[in-house]
């Protein structure tokens, strides 16, 4: 992406520079005392500021939409009618946030009658374009053959075929808009015993990722992303993280799993699959949102931000491991049925910010001397106090040095921007492209 040209401002510049003066001085006052609280822990503040500062997740563009449940849903004021509103509504979270460069597009839902404008408004707007995500788990219409019985593990092979096809259309998309990286979550299963053949299935799937990967650009990679149930619920085809690093190592080294937090059984320890995936090479990234009972898609951090933080404690130990070509695609997969999309998309970034803020606060040899010498509570202690820690001041330091929002949702709010669009954008029937 072109840094140097300017960017097209969705908010108006002054309002958040007339916000941020009068949070200035108390974020100055916090950010000291922090400061000093960190150091007698033998921290430094600046460090952990500058990697929060530069610290991005994409946004699913899937996102900015109002979602629903097959009970219902209940649309917002201007909603985005298309991509081109999408990409509106991405720069705003990141221009209020700095923590959002870049967008996730999910195609059909996205297809861009003309990719190259595409790219050239996500550059006009300073956004990029994240992982692409191939979609084999609804039938589009005039669509030859049907996913009724799963794609890429389709007992037939012309839909296999069908399939494998539609994720090469996908990476040629992904190749125009600049992204280089592909992520494949399949609806394949069954809801009966003896409906499906276990190993025959995976197997075919597994066969299908090789033709896709051999489709691949040298320098792409492909995430494929595992999940329990839905809209399977007797056994799904990549069920689990187990499943999903054999066909990651049956595929190849740009084959990479991808860990949506929502996607486990209730109580699943999710971060001791992370470490796994790390140890064995193929952590490529996270679908994050939050979660009580199944995929629910809440606001990352909302439900269970302890969780949030153990995650990534995993990283930034690997992080001070040292772990070799550990390179992680971060995005946000939630549904927002019930808040303003942006509203939560902002604060769901922060509560990531939060989450590595409190992880690079972990004095990492101190917790390496007390698991060594099993002083357990000593050592649960090191975690607690870091999760514990108030590291507001950090991640509104980072934003404010970016020119974003030390607010971002008091300034959203101020700018009346959802009633522009819903002046702007008047209200659709059918919704352009989303999970309902
Ligand atoms: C499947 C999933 C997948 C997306 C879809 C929108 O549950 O998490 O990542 O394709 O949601
Ligand atoms: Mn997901």
């Amino acid at each position: 992406m072109d840094t140097t040209r300017t960017v097209e401002t969705k908010i108006d510049p002054g309002l958040i520079a007339k916000a941020n003066a009068k949070l200035a001085g108390d974020l100055e006052h916090d950010y000291a005392a922090l400061g000093k609280q960190i150091a007698r822990a033998g921290l430094e503040i600046e460090r952990v500021t500058d990697a929060v500062a530069r610290f991005g997740v994409a946004i699913p563009s899937w996102g900015v939409g109002t979602g629903g449940t097959r009970f219902g849903r209940f649309p917002g004021e201007g909603e985005p009618r298309h991509v081109m509103d999408k990409l509106d509504d991405c720069a705003v979270i990141n221009q209020l946030t700095g923590a959002t460069p870049t967008v996730s597009l999910h195609f059909p839902w996205d297809e861009p009658e003309d990719a190259g404008a595409l790219r050239a408004r996500g550059e006009t707007l300073g956004l990029g374009f994240a992982a692409v995500n191939s979609n084999t788990f609804q039938d589009q219409k005039n669509q030859k053959l049907s996913y009724k019985f799963g794609s890429l593990s389709h007992t037939e092979a012309a839909v296999r075929e069908q399939a494998v096809a539609h994720n090469l259309h996908c990476i040629d998309l992904g190749k125009k808009l600049g992204a280089n990286e592909i992520t494949v979550w399949i609806a394949d299963g069954a809801n009966f015993p003896g409906q499906q053949h276990a190993t025959r299935a995976f197997e075919r799937y597994i066969e299908s990722l090789g033709r896709i990967r051999d489709g691949l650009p040298g320098h792409w990679r492909m995430m494929i992303e595992h999940k329990i149930a839905e809209p399977a619920f007797y056994a799904t085809v990549l069920q689990d993280w187990g499943s999903s690093l054999m066909a990651a190592q049956a595929t190849g080294p740009q084959c990479m799993c991808l860990v949506d937090l929502g996607h486990h059984a209730p109580n699943v320890n999710i971060e001791m699959i992370v470490a796994r995936l790390i140890q064995a090479g193929k952590l490529g990234g996270f679908h994050f949102n939050d979660s009580r009972y199944g995929d629910d898609d809440l606001d990352a951090g909302s439900i269970n931000p302890f969780r949030l933080f153990l995650v990534f404690n995993e990283l930034v130990d690997a992080e001070w491991r040292k772990v070799e070509g550990l390179k992680l695609s971060h995005m946000l997969d939630q549904s927002h049925n019930v808040t303003d999309p942006i509203e939560s998309l902002m604060i769901s970034a922060v509560e990531l910010q939060r989450a590595y803020a409190q992880a690079l606060l972990v004095d990492r040899d101190k917790l390496d001397r007390l698991q060594s010498g099993n002083d357990v509570m000593g050592a649960s202690q090191e975690l607690k106090r870091a999760f514990t820690r108030d590291v507001a001041p950090i991640m509104a330091m980072a934003r404010s040095r970016r020119g974003a929002a030390i607010d971002p949702v008091a300034v959203y709010r101020a700018s009346g921007y959802r009633a522009a669009c819903a002046k702007n954008r008047p209200a659709q029937k059918n919704f352009g492209g989303g999970i309902v």
